[in-house]
């Protein structure tokens, strides 16, 4: 079951200045940064609500670590903005199986490693009108660390 909402996935050119307009603008803090070579980014996740008990929601700045990766390929095209969104679960698993039988594009045969230790897919945004769509059973207790 899809309990609440991770992340928001935003793309941009600048790690360092796009946090600072965050930090500025809205005080938010960075609560962990991490590169992750598979997925071509280097990345600042910036908690918005939660109690550091994996039930948390985070801002995701997401900046491409190589022009061939997927935040590099929709940045060329798109410029900076919402790139996608996450919705935690308990089972990331039986969720993607599930939503996989009702006919969407499921991309990974099994979840990957995501942001903090989190176990992660992704749902294709053609078949989700057009929104990039990311399940994500998160690590027991993230803690932080930058
Ligand atoms: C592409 N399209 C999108 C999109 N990216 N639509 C909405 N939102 C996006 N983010 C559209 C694009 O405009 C095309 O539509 C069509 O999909 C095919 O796109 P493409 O440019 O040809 O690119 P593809 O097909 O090579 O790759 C698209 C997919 C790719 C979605 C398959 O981006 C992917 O595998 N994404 C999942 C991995 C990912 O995004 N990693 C970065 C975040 P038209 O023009 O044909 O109509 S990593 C992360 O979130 C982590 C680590 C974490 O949370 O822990
Ligand atoms: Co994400």
């Amino acid at each position: 079951m899809l309990t609440r909402i991770d992340h928001i996935g935003i793309a941009c050119f600048d790690l360092d200045r796009t946090v600072e307009f965050y930090r500025a603008t809205y005080g938010f803090e960075v609560f962990h940064t991490e590169v992750n070579e598979e997925q071509g980014v280097r990345e600042a996740m910036l908690k918005i609500n939660g109690t550091s008990d994996g039930g948390a929601s985070y801002l995701q700045l997401l900046e491409p670590t190589r022009e061939d990766s997927a935040v590099g390929k929709w940045l060329a095209k798109n410029g900076e903005g919402v790139h996608h969104i996450a919705f935690g679960t308990a089972d990331v698993d039986g969720d993607a199986r599930a939503i996989g039988d009702k006919g969407v594009r499921v991309l990974y045969d099994e979840p990957r490693r995501g942001s903090m230790g989190s176990r992660i897919t992704f749902l294709h945004p053609k078949d989700c009108h057009g929104v990039l769509t990311e399940l994500v059973t998160s690590a027991p207790r993230p803690e932080a660390e930058h």
